[in-house]
């Protein structure tokens, strides 16, 4: 039996999951091809050969799925739109037949009571936007991204209040960008960093429309706590550096209205040229609350020979146990990284909600995960009572699935796929989620419908 977390008696239980690593269903009811289909497709990019054509099939089986969830007891399901079905190139008129799938998935999780929390990018760009565009190294996808929100806003938005815009704009301009381990696959390096600017402007754009909605409006930022390997002060400096790139670059200009300090890069507050008078003016202020991913903090040195000219090194953290994905298990870092952003931004910090925790075990029984899913609550729990505003918590993910250029390697999921037949069973940690869920409700009887 979980001990129950001292949470507030509103705060928010869900799971997320997004449209790429689940749906399949990649060519049907209009839908056009995204930047994944495509990269899925390169001879070597994804493990084993895996690509989502299927995936889980959730296009065709959310109603099994909702019922997964229902069994669940959750309060609110994180899922992504798919762009690519909305606007098949990415632009222009709509398509009924993919906003039809949105609608009837909205209306089912309220008839099954649970609020809706959509993502309206997680990473599936419409591949037109790319070929004919490059992305969003491009100013124009930012604008191409706030008429699609108005389209999908203008048909869920009667239902829907809650909505986050981008997932991890960092891990998307890095490894999509600069490394080329993710879709579109270009190696830019530095050079990408527009992208880092074009898709908070786009945020800021899509939030203006949400909120004429009357929505309220989030950003999925994977946050990590960042440590210098040392104490010395080239691992210190290194630190500071990573920490304003992967951490400031994405918050400061939303919560505080400007770019952090990137000297150390070589690159100027203006990003590459990307950025444009009153940009900052456009993207301060547009967060009503803050989702925040965390997966396992960071520890940096001082460059080597092999940081390709980048100024820090990522070390490893060592002496503590790690995921089948072999990242570290530090639930404090959790705790570490919200008191941080407290102390960082003090009232311009807006409600945090967990919008992902979780990691990949193998099994059906799975005390790894409940070990890291309890470990991570409590973590919320301590810094909820050290005064950090956090409103929620959603575990990465519902079912296994496609782990990007892992294919179906790692398993994340509370329930197991088995990919062949699709069939899903329960895990250990579902049982064990399920139960914590029904005893923080039962210790908060009559709790009020949480806000985030
Ligand atoms: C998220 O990304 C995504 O939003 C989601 O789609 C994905 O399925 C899920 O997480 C699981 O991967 O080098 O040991 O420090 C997570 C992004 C990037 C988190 C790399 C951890 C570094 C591990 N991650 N990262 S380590």
């Amino acid at each position: 039996m979980p001990r129950t977390p001292a949470l507030p008696p509103t705060f928010r239980w869900g799971v997320s999951t997004a449209s790429y690593q689940i749906e399949g269903a990649a060519t049907e009811d209009g839908r056009g091809p995204s930047v994944w289909d495509v990269f899925a497709a390169r001879p070597g990019a994804i493990r084993d050969g895996h690509h989502a054509r299927t995936a889980c099939d959730h296009y065709h089986r959310w109603p099994e799925d909702i019922a997964l969830m229902r069994e669940l007891g959750i309060d609110a399901y994180r899922f992504s739109i798919a762009w690519p079905r909305i606007q098949p190139t990415g632009r222009g008129p709509v398509n009924e037949r993919g906003l039809a799938f949105y609608d009837r998935l909205t209306d089912a999780l309220l008839e099954s009571g649970i609020t809706p929390l959509p993502t309206l990018f997680h990473w599936d760009l419409p591949q037109a936007l790319e070929a004919e565009d490059g992305g969003w190294m491009s100013r124009e996808t930012a604008y191409r991204f706030a008429e699609y929100a108005a389209h999908t806003a203008d048909r869920l938005g009667d239902r829907i209040r809650d909505w986050i815009t981008l997932n991890e704009p960092f891990v998307h301009m890095v490894f999509g960008y600069a490394l080329g381990q993710h879709a579109p696959g270009h190696t830019l390096m530095l050079d990408a960093l527009p992208t880092a600017h074009h898709q908070l402007l786009g945020h800021a754009l899509a939030a203006g429309i949400l909120r004429g909605h009357g929505g309220r409006v989030m950003i999925a930022n994977n946050c990590t706590p960042v440590s210098p390997a040392s104490d010395t002060a080239p691992d210190r400096a290194a630190a500071e550096a990573y920490d304003a790139l992967h951490n400031q670059l994405f918050n400061d200009p939303l919560l505080a209205g400007r770019y952090p300090d990137l000297s150390a890069y070589g690159v100027g507050d203006d990003l590459g040229g990307s950025v444009k008078d009153g940009d900052l003016a456009l993207i301060h202020g547009t967060l009503d609350g803050l989702g925040i991913n965390y997966y396992n903090p960071t520890r940096i040195c001082a460059p080597t020979d092999d940081s390709d000219g980048l100024p820090f090194t990522q070390a490893t953290i060592d002496a503590v146990p790690s995921t089948a994905f072999g990242w570290p298990v530090v639930p404090e870092g959790l705790r570490e990284l919200l008191l941080r952003l407290g102390r960082r931004y003090g009232d311009a910090l807006v409600p945090i909600t967990i919008t992902e925790n979780g990691c990949s075990y193998p099994g059906i029984d799975d005390p790894d995960r409940i070990a890291y899913l309890d470990g991570h609550i409590r973590a919320v729990a301590d810094a909820v009572a050290e005064g950090v505003d956090v409103r929620g918590y959603f575990v990465w993910t519902l079912v296994d699935n496609f782990e990007w250029a892992e294919g179906y390697t790692q398993r994340f999921g509370l329930v197991h796929l088995d990919h062949a037949t699709q069939t899903r069973t329960p895990k250990a940690s579902y049982a064990w989620y399920r139960d914590l869920i029904a005893a923080h409700h039962r210790s908060q009887p009559g709790a009020p419908d949480a806000t985030m």
